[in-house]
């Protein structure tokens, strides 16, 4: 083919002193293949090419990922460790000086030593992230329970995935974010998307979406905004934030009622439908109307479309599940799937956009308050006993259950929670209600934060180590389709900087509980190691060596033995995970926002992303091309609501709810409900929406409603020139 011959050129053109190492994107879980180049003369990374071999992205990148490289040498690297010695000054950059490992290593041995012996070992607790290799995200969970044995671990994923997570298992009994690969997504005939800025947030999904009309099929939005992937759909829902699960409900309703119930798939695959049929018939078009604001002949003409559609899929992503009702909401979703019989074949399915580059590998092994690695459980003692084999420690040992992300803010600011070890996560932007989380993470008496860059989090810690980014490090991590892939080492760590594995392996050592992680010397050990843990569990890594995910382009998981090939399509036997084979059709009665508007806060606020930046921003804020592209936060406000409030486009305005308040661009923009204003999250200090955010937990993820709060605006007045 002309196309493969001219991309083989181009991999030819590589300078002699240049070598390209194979990988993928540090940033979301669409992992854009990319070859890393490298000047053999420097042995320092210096550019990019994309993968055309990558059979998910096939050479497609988005501005993130283009210029992901830019972070290796970056001059804001951390090269030592750091220790605070003016504990004054927590909360701000000052206060630092430079430390050797040694030093650091001494200190945090001697205060977690301490603060256990004083307090108990629970008082301890460790904050981790999925922006990590399976491998790396294994071994913080097996570090916290063995090295450190505390109870007290929980990480980014509760506020990211932990709500598909919960409907997935409710609903289909095992959690695997896409029940098929990503390579069906172009050849269905209809896309149900909800909740997902999918040409910002997973842009190099876009070509596979519109493919899909470029076929003749159809794509189906449910969003408050009119993002570019709404703007080009064939039915845009444009719900007021909060109100999916009557959206859901309402489409169940009528495909009942017009005869696109797979009567024969929900005899036999299914449970609960009937229930379900009688809780929806209330949702009628003109009720689900007035709950959402949606118009009823768009919920009317969406519902035939998947009715009619041979294949569908149903998509979604945070706008549905970082509300205090998202596992709701995913199986409501997916009720429509499972009621259509549209799952478990090619082509058709349920599918969720994982978020963070190893969103879905990063919650199946142990970084969960309740989970050990293979999604086993730790409420489980056959699980427990089958862990602690591989780990050499008595079951008996094994710490009990701990709580998750937001609820260990709490027992920070009660000081139950004394340390914590805090890596690859920056809560002090990304978590919500961050007066409360800020004030909690103050509390400390002592606090780690490993990470490369000086994040506004780790502006609160008293000892900073210096970690390496993805590119110094090998490993492996698994796509938002559930395909295991390999991350190659680049270059070596520059400065003092070490992976997260060796650092956990010397503190381990430093505890006295070196013998239990001894054996880990490469990050090949800890691969091999890891992969044994998850033998037998629902997501079964066993089978997929780096050797087999290098010749196959990846392996799904699961993966029982050199002999499995592995799984792109899930339920393809029409058994799901439950013990009787079957999956969950839900009946779930609508429950309005935690914090509905009222005459004081009367606008609803919502939060999310733009393409160029990623997450809290503490790296995608360092590189110039995306931080000129999006130098700061500004809150979407629609003409006529802004004609009310009397505010000019780019006028700075006083936004605020009852928790904090910020100040704020307004941009003036069509593309957003009248009721309805978004900021992004991207930005620190004043600049954080989660000043303002709720945190309303769902009660079985304990996911916080990031998408849904009661707010109000205000022009600042200016005298004189200056803002009061
Ligand atoms: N550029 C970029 N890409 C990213 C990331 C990033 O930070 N930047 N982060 C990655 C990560 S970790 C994640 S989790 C994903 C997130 O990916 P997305 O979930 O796609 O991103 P968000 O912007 O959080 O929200 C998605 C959409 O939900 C809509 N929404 C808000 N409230 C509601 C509601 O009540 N109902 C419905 N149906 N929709 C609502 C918003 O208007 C928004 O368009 O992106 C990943 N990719
Ligand atoms: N208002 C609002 N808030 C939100 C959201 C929202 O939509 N709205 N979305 C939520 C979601 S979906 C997510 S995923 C969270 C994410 O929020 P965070 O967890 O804060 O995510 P990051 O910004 O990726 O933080 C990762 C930090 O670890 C560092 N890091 C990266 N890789 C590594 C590594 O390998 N090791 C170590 N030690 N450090 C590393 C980075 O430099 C960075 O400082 O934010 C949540 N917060
Ligand atoms: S879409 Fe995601 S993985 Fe791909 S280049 Fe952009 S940030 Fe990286
Ligand atoms: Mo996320």
């Amino acid at each position: 083919m002309q196309r493969d011959k001219f991309f083989k050129e181009i991999e030819n053109l590589t300078h002699p002193n240049e070598k390209l190492i194979k990988t993928h994107c540090s940033y979301c879980g669409m992992q854009c293949g990319m070859n890393l180049r490298v000047n053999t003369m420097t042995n320092k990374i210096i550019g990019v090419e994309p993968r055309y071999d990558w059979p998910v992205t096939l050479g497609k990148m988005c501005p993130k990922g283009v210029t992901a490289y830019q972070q290796t040498n970056h001059s804001d690297r951390l090269l030592k460790p750091l220790i605070r010695d003016d504990a004054s000054l927590k909360g701000t950059k000052e206060g630092f000086r430079e430390a050797s490992w040694d030093e650091a290593y001494d200190l945090i041995a001697k205060k977690f030593t301490e603060l256990q012996k004083e307090y108990g070992k629970d008082s301890l607790s460790v904050f981790s992230g999925v922006s990590m290799t399976n491998e790396k995200c294994y071994l913080t969970g097996k570090f916290a329970r063995v090295g450190l044995q505390t109870r007290y671990i929980d990480y980014n994923g509760r506020f990211c995935m932990s709500s598909a997570a919960g409907g997935f298992l409710r609903t289909f009994g095992v959690d695997r974010g896409s029940t098929v690969p990503w390579t069906d997504v172009h050849e269905t005939d209809c896309l149900f998307i909800a909740g997902s800025n999918t040409a910002e947030c997973h842009p190099t999904s876009m070509f596979r979406v519109w493919n899909v009309q470029e076929r003749g099929g159809y794509i189906i939005v449910v969003d408050p905004r009119e993002t570019p992937l709404a703007r080009r759909a064939d039915v845009h829902l444009d719900l007021k934030p909060g109100t999916d699960l009557a959206i859901a409900n309402g489409i169940l309703n009528l495909l009942i009622q017009n005869g696109f119930a797979d009567e024969e798939f929900i005899n036999n695959h299914t449970n609960g439908f009937e229930e379900t049929k009688e809780l929806v018939k209330e949702f009628t078009p003109e009720y689900t109307s007035m709950i959402t604001g949606v118009a009823p002949e768009k919920i009317i003409r969406a519902a035939e479309i998947y009715g009619k559609a041979p294949n569908a899929i149903v998509m979604f992503a945070r706008g549905i599940e970082q509300q205090h009702k998202g596992v709701d909401n995913v199986s409501g979703y997916s009720n429509m799937a499972l009621v259509t019989g549209k799952i478990g074949r090619p082509k058709s399915g349920v599918a969720t956009f994982t978020g963070q580059g190893n969103g879905q590998g990063g919650r199946e092994h142990g970084q969960k308050s309740d989970l050990l690695p293979g999604y086993r459980k730790i409420t489980n003692p056959k699980h427990v006993e089958e862990v602690a084999k591989v780990w050499g420690i008595e079951p008996e040992e094994m710490p009990q259950p701990g709580v998750s992300a937001f609820e260990m803010f709490e027992m920070m600011e009660q000081k139950t929670i004394r340390a914590m070890y805090l890596l690859c996560s920056n809560p002090a932007v990304s978590a919500p209600d961050l007066n409360f989380v800020r004030k909690a993470m103050k509390n400390l008496d002592f606090m780690v934060c490993a990470d490369f860059y000086l994040s506004e989090s780790a502006e609160f810690a008293d000892v900073v180590l210096p970690t390496v980014t993805w590119s110094e490090d090998e490993g492996t991590v698994t796509n938002l389709e559930g395909r295991i892939i390999k991350i190659n080492k680049a270059q070596e760590p520059i400065g003092e900087s070490k992976p997260d594995w060796q650092i956990q392996v010397e503190i381990a050592e430093r505890l006295g509980r070196g013998k239990y992680f001894s054996n880990l010397k490469t990050a090949r050990d800890v691969a091999d190691e890891f992969r044994l843990a998850t033998k037998g569990g629902d997501a079964d890594y066993y089978g997929a060596t780096w050797e087999k995910i290098d010749k196959q382009d990846g392996v799904f998981w699961p993966c029982k033995d050199e002999n499995d090939k592995g799984t792109p399509h899930m339920f393809l036997d029409k058994k799901f995970y439950h013990p009787d084979g079957k999956a969950k059709i839900f009946a779930l009665p609508y429950r309005p926002p935690a914090e509905e508007p009222c005459e004081k806060y009367p606008l609803r606020l919502t939060t999310g992303r733009v393409v160029y930046h990623y997450l809290s921003g503490n790296q995608t804020r360092r590189i110039p091309f995306l931080q000129d592209m999006c130098p700061e936060p500004y809150v979407e406000v629609h003409p006529e609501t802004a004609k009310i409030y009397n505010m000019e486009h780019e006028e700075v305005i006083r936004l605020f709810t009852r928790r904090g308040e910020g100040n704020y661009k307004v941009k003036i923009t069509e593309a957003i409900r009248k009721d309805t204003v978004f900021v992004p999250y991207h930005f620190g200090h004043d600049q954080s929406i989660n000043l303002l955010t709720i945190a309303a937990l769902d009660p079985l993820s304990r996911m916080p409603e990031f998408k849904a709060c009661a707010a109000q605006m205000e022009k600042i007045e200016v005298k004189e020139g200056v803002r009061k």
